[in-house]
């Protein structure tokens, strides 16, 4: 895990200013998202069990941040484990997975899981990944307190990944953003939204956004990534968008603006992608060229937003974007 170097004046950490993780952009730099400095901040064996920690969901609880992470373990197959920060830079990663119990209070273990959300709804804060049904599909448990956590019913049928909850109820229904797929690396993909009274039975399933655009950067697929971030212009839903090429496909972070009432109403898009993998921890590694974002923490007050993401499926990363301009920036460089 590497280390913050607190001398560095444009590093601020919780204890500092900046309730979230915050780095200014670069001097000289134009990126409308740009990197941390200091990434990656999870290194390759950062745990006994586990050779790469990524693509994994963080959020604040208390006065520390939580982390669910993605351990692929020795054996290459994915768990979650819980972890904890200080300063949503250093985490200590708890050496053994999340143990899970049922409905009905009975343990459960899942076979694989992996690409967490975390979602915070009600004071209860909820966790999606990606499922063994068997195959892949959504997974959905809750927890209030980060040491029990219980299982729900899978929300949707196999198969399907990239399970997204909604901060809040619209119109008194919780809501679901997902990406039917098939179980393997699939060569094709759409968001869509459902919607449910009970976080139980979902339905009125709506497409939202679709593969494609006018460029080529999204043109195979495009999943949900961190839960949508609610603003005076929308919701602002952080995505991966996926390209192919004679080498394997390429994993870029966009971002799009859903209408605040009927968030199945895409109003903005980005044209291009606002990070493609282009750091040697993006663009080298177990999966090369991903940047893939399952999270994002929002300080309000400031605008800042700090977004997680998995680089080149072996490394935690940070980006960095400040809301105001993204928004004007995606409505400025939209294609819908
Ligand atoms: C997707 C998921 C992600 C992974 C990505 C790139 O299908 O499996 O977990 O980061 O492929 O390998």
């Amino acid at each position: 895990m590497s280390l913050v170097d607190i001398s560095n004046p444009s590093v601020e950490t919780k204890s500092s200013v900046s309730p979230i993780p915050w780095q200014a952009r670069p001097t000289g730099s134009s990126e409308i998202m740009w990197r941390f400095d200091a990434n990656p901040i999870i290194d390759r064996n950062p745990i006994p069990c586990g050779g790469r920690i990524f693509n994994s969901a963080v959020a604040r609880f208390e006065d520390e941040f939580i982390g669910i992470m993605r351990v692929d373990y020795r054996d290459m197959k994915p768990q979650l484990h819980l972890a904890r920060s200080q300063d949503g830079i250093n985490w200590e990663i708890e050496h053994e997975m999340i143990s899970w119990l049922n409905e009905r209070g009975e343990s459960v273990k899942n076979s694989y899981a992996y690409d967490p959300r975390l979602c915070l709804i009600d004071g209860v804060y909820y966790i999606n990944w990606c499922d063994d049904f068997p195959g892949a599909s959504i997974g959905m448990g809750f927890t209030k307190d980060f040491k029990t956590f219980v299982k729900m019913e899978n929300p949707l049928m196999p198969f399907n990944r990239n399970g997204v909850l909604f901060p809040r109820k619209v119109e008194d229904e919780y809501l679901l953003l997902s990406r039917p797929s098939d179980s393997g690396h699939t060569p094709f993909g759409d968001i869509i939204l459902s919607r449910s009274p009970d976080l139980t039975y979902w339905g009125r399933h709506r497409l939202v956004m679709s593969g494609g655009g006018s460029g080529w950067w999204q043109s195979v697929k495009v999943g949900a990534g961190p839960v949508p971030i609610e603003t005076s212009e929308g919701w602002l839903l952080f995505y991966h968008g996926v390209t192919q090429t004679c080498n394997g496909l390429v994993y870029s972070i966009g971002a799009s603006l859903l209408d605040l009432e009927d968030p199945s109403k895409v109003m903005y898009r980005t044209r291009d992608y606002l990070l493609t993998p282009e750091a040697s921890y993006e663009t080298i590694g177990f999966v090369p060229n991903v940047a893939f974002p399952c999270a994002a923490l929002h300080d309000e007050a400031t605008g800042r937003i700090a977004v997680y993401y998995g680089a080149a499926d072996t490394y935690t990363a940070i980006a960095f974007a400040e809301r105001d301009e993204l928004i004007a920036y995606i409505k400025a460089n939209s294609d819908v």
